[in-house]
């Protein structure tokens, strides 16, 4: 029992703290860090300090602790939330989602494997092979996942640069399915570029520090990333020694999920032909531009099989088609081709994860399911998705994590309150309500049409004519002078911090960031020629054809001009939004306790910023308003009639209720619960606790009883 524990460790719901003051949470939050205690209840929400150490308490023994109990008979942890997802989605065939949020390096992606590792050990009790594998499937999947779309940056050794919300699918009898993943804005720009002391992707240093001379050989490749621009950037010595198990264990998930030998090497094709684009030069005699390194064009080439004449071409020259019908090669220049080089590159790898995704997808779809046969099929959802960010230099990237991050708030403002809410009404229970910070506000001044930063964004890259992102940055200032959340230099000519002509600063919900415009339109337009999506169409091998078909549009075809992807951005998030607020909410937030990776240290001020953003106060003021707890009639007389003389060992009331009432009263807490159609409403943990305390105390008597009674002494 959580609460029993809480004179030593602190209180295991921050609903129990005496005031609701900062000062009293963060009190607790940190007693119970320095005491190895990393999770807090508030109601049903959990939250987390990420440890960074090992902690022993994901085992066996754990799951069964676990496994089918309410949420306060255990202390807090992420199996409490599991279970509680899980009990929703079997008992009342609930779809769920457990949405994990918090900073860059808060624990959110270890919270998702234990989450998953969770839901798997608890079901399948009777082993079917077909559920196994599809166990086996979701659970290999992220390892191959954050492969391909983690790094490592100053912030996480292993930080997340997609967003990813898996859905898991269930039977009737409450065994997975299947699954479907969606990948969300994948930080391309990562592949050509990267900031001291971060490095690109996993998946290329696996590759060249994991994979065989033999293999590497086959590949044009040599064994160390110092040899490869795209690679060497950040810091080729952070190279980390796990890369080579990391590559074996990614090899053997890829073979498990199903990929077939063809498409691996494929996928390791694409990886070497990225890395030697990287290593492309251009030179200019003064009139033409030419590659420096034609050996290296030919191995590109052979790796994505297409023809060397049509790979030089792509590089060097741009097909456009003239007014009247003539199609012509323009000429790049040298800044040109390096824009086309990388621009390629980055497109190479997200489509490369694309596929990847869909792939998996392809294998733990849902087969075969007739919902007349079957029954409802429910979900549970997990969502990982980056943190709110706040970096020296913000950019496009930032801009768009922290707009994702404002939606993920508001939702959370709206399902914490507006599910309470509805709760009560079904109940006929009478509730007080807690005003809250919206943060709708800041989500229009993003997304809304005409006025918002990403219409005005959007209009900028329409604009023909020299539009620059400097003139874009006028365009803001002149639409957005009046908004409370936006400010520039221009607009605030006295702060020092915002530098003329090149910074933007919006006051997000978690604190103020400010974005530096440079690059935000062509990061936006992200424009790809079109002669390189017709050379990738062009190749011969059919893997890669698939991950191009925009490819077959001829030259003279006039296309729709592609969506921005600000704007591909904001409809994924919108439908992401629509996905989760049609489920049954669970929570997980994260706390970072320091910039340090440290077991023992607990940055106050640095912990105290991310509770305040992340609402969490608020959140216990909503707790304690309304009623913390809430059990069905039955279930509460089950485990508490021991308690009561009338209750025990049966009760001869007209109703389960009636019985309740007889325990509340006996125990004298009738002020503190409210009775609703089918569920006792307990407003503060207390009563509970001290009625679990009270079992816990006579569990030891009447098992001397019985066992009195079964020998026939009694
Ligand atoms: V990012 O937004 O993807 O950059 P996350 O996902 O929030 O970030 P992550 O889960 O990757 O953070 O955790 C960062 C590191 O903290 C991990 O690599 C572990 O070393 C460490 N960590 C996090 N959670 C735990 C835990 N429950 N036990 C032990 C942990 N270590
Ligand atoms: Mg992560």
């Amino acid at each position: 029992m959580a609460e029993l524990e809480s004179l030593e460790f602190g209180k295991s719901d921050f609903i129990l703290l005496d005031e609701v003051t900062m000062e009293q949470f963060m009190e607790n939050l940190k007693l119970r860090f320095e005491k190895g205690r990393i999770y807090t209840f508030i109601g049903e929400v959990v939250v987390s300090v990420n440890p960074y150490q090992h902690m022993d308490i994901y085992g066996k023994d754990s799951i069964e602790a676990y496994r089918g109990r309410e949420l306060y008979e255990n202390p807090p942890h992420l199996f409490s939330v599991s279970d509680a997802a899980y009990k929703a989605m079997k008992r009342r065939a609930k779809d769920t989602c457990i949405v994990i949020s918090g900073e860059s390096g808060a624990g959110k992606t270890e919270a998702s494997k234990y989450i998953m590792q969770y839901i798997a050990a608890i079901t399948n009790p009777a082993l079917r092979e077909e559920v196994e594998s599809v166990k086996h499937v979701l659970l290999k999947s992220t390892c191959v996942l954050e492969a391909f779309g983690n790094a490592k940056t100053n912030r996480n050794d292993n930080s997340s640069r997609f967003g990813k919300y898996m859905d898991i699918n269930f039977n009737f009898n409450g065994d997975p399915t299947g699954g479907h993943i969606n990948n969300y804005l994948l930080e391309k720009s990562r592949v050509v570029q990267q900031q001291p002391g971060e490095r690109n992707f996993h998946s290329f240093y696996q590759l060249l520090r994991g994979g065989s001379d033999d293999v590497l050989k086959s590949l044009h490749l040599d064994n160390d990333p110092a040899l490869y621009t795209y690679t060497r950037q950040g810091a080729a010595t952070t190279t980390s020694n796990n890369d080579r198990s990391s590559h074996k264990a990614v090899l053997h998930a890829l073979q498990v999920i199903g990929f077939t030998e063809e498409e691996i090497h494929s996928i390791y094709e694409t990886l070497a032909a990225i890395l030697l684009l990287g290593n492309l030069e251009f030179v200019c005699d003064g009139e033409s531009v030419s590659l420096s390194e034609p050996l290296a064009l030919t191995e590109i080439s052979a790796l994505t099989q297409t023809d060397p004449e049509c790979v030089r071409t792509s590089l060097l020259y741009r097909t456009v088609a003239t007014g009247g019908g003539d199609v012509i090669q323009k000429e790049h220049s040298q800044q040109d081709a390096c824009f086309g080089r990388d621009a390629f590159a980055k497109a190479l790898y997200e489509r490369l994860f694309a596929w990847i995704v869909g792939r998996i997808n392809s294998v733990i779809e849902v087969k075969n399911y007739n919902p007349v046969l079957h029954g409802k099929n429910t979900v549970i959802g997990v969502l990982d998705i980056y943190g709110f960010e706040i970096f020296d230099n913000n950019s496009f990237e930032q801009f768009c994590i922290n707009y994702c991050n404002e939606k993920l708030q508001h939702l959370f403002i709206e399902l914490i309150l507006q599910q309470e809410q509805e709760e009560y009404e079904r109940e006929g229970i009478v509730w007080e309500h807690v005003d809250y910070v919206d943060n709708q506000i800041i989500v229009d001044l993003v997304e809304q049409p005409h006025k918002g930063i990403i219409s005005v964004l959007d209009e900028a890259c329409l604009t023909v004519g020299n539009v620059t992102d400097t003139v874009l940055l006028q365009s803001l200032d002149q639409k957005l002078s009046q908004h409370p959340h936006y400010s520039s230099r221009k607009l605030n000519p006295s702060d020092k911090s915002l530098e003329f002509q090149k910074h933007f600063r919006i006051q997000h919900y978690a604190g103020d960031v400010t974005y530096c415009i440079d690059g935000f339109l062509d990061k936006n337009k992200d424009l790809l020629f079109q002669d390189f999506k017709r050379l990738m169409f062009s190749s011969c091998n059919g893997v890669l054809r698939q991950m191009w078909p925009d490819g077959q549009t001829s030259i003279t075809e006039v296309t729709k001009r592609p969506q921005t992807a600000a704007t591909l951005f904001k409809n994924s998030i919108v439908a992401l939004v629509q996905k989760l607020a049609c489920k049954e909410p669970y929570y997980v937030r994260c706390i970072k306790p320091n910039e340090l990776k440290s077991p023992v240290l607990f940055d106050d001020a640095r912990c105290r910023h991310q509770v305040a953003y992340l609402g969490l106060l608020e959140n216990v003021m909503v707790r304690r308003a309304g009623f913390a707890y809430r059990q069905p009639y039955e279930r509460f007389l089950q485990r508490y009639k021991m308690t009561c003389e009338y209750t025990w060992p049966n009760h001869l009331m007209p109703t389960d209720q009636e019985a309740v009432r007889a325990i509340v009263s006996q125990h004298g807490f009738d002020a503190d619960v409210d009775y609703g159609r089918s569920k006792l409403f307990v407003r503060s943990p207390r009563s509970l606790f001290s009625l679990e305390q009270e079992r816990n105390q006579l569990i030891p008597i009447l098992v001397l009883f019985l066992q009195k009674v079964w020998r026939g002494a009694l």
